[in-house]
């Protein structure tokens, strides 16, 4: 049994729980962060000492916080191919596309566009700076957009972690009112989920 602990307004929790429903794992998930709190009490930090969300266990394992650690933990003991192949090369390969996601695509997204959109007042909200985000997010977003060209997912033609990393962030993209550059193969792909 994984247990959550995890707000599931979090995009991280749900890049977890989409990995959870995957890999067809029993869990329990219990709402902490944000508005919920419980996060900054000493049980919860003696579990994860930056105070964020999310953290998991593993039946009666330690306790594992950074959610990228978390999925290829979950990959590494219960997926098997293609999702998180043995072969290293293979892996490694799903492993950049993850890893890049979660730098260039969430980062580039969540603070300076999500954040900005939704959870700032629009009389606060700046419009030039937003724009600018956009842009640069559009950038990486034409990486995806060859490499999606050429593979049916994100890391090859099969639905791997990567897909995961890159596709919760997705989700928050096409879901706001912004005004997004045009990327074909982007939205051909986002639709398969
Ligand atoms: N690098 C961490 C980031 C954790 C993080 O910043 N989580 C956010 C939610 S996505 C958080 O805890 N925010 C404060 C809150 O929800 O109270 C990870 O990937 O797990």
């Amino acid at each position: 049994m994984i247990t959550v602990w995890g707000r599931k307004t979090s995009s991280n929790v749900q890049a977890l729980m989409w990995c959870i429903g995957e890999l067809g794992l029993p869990f329990a998930r219990y709402d902490i962060g944000h508005k919920y709190g419980g996060n900054d009490t000493p049980e919860f930090l003696s579990m994860n000492p930056n105070g964020t969300v999310l953290v998991i266990k593993d039946g009666d394992s330690a306790s594992i916080w950074e959610t990228g650690a978390i999925l290829r933990y979950l990959a590494n003991r219960y997926a098997t191919l293609p999702f998180w192949p043995e072969e290293l090369e293979a892996r490694t390969n799903i492993d950049k596309w993850a890893e890049w996601s979660k730098i260039n695509i969430a980062l580039n997204f969540t603070a300076p566009i999500f954040w900005q959109v939704v959870r700032t007042a629009q009389q606060h909200q700046n419009q030039a700076e937003i724009a600018k985000a956009i842009d640069k997010l559009s950038h990486m977003l034409d990486i995806a957009e060859s490499q999606l060209q050429e593979h049916d997912f994100i890391a090859s033609d099969h639905f791997t972690l990567a897909d995961i990393q890159f596709g919760h962030t997705l989700y928050r993209y096409f879901d706001i009112k912004i005004n997004r550059p045009r990327h074909p193969a982007l939205i051909r792909y986002f639709i398969l989920f």
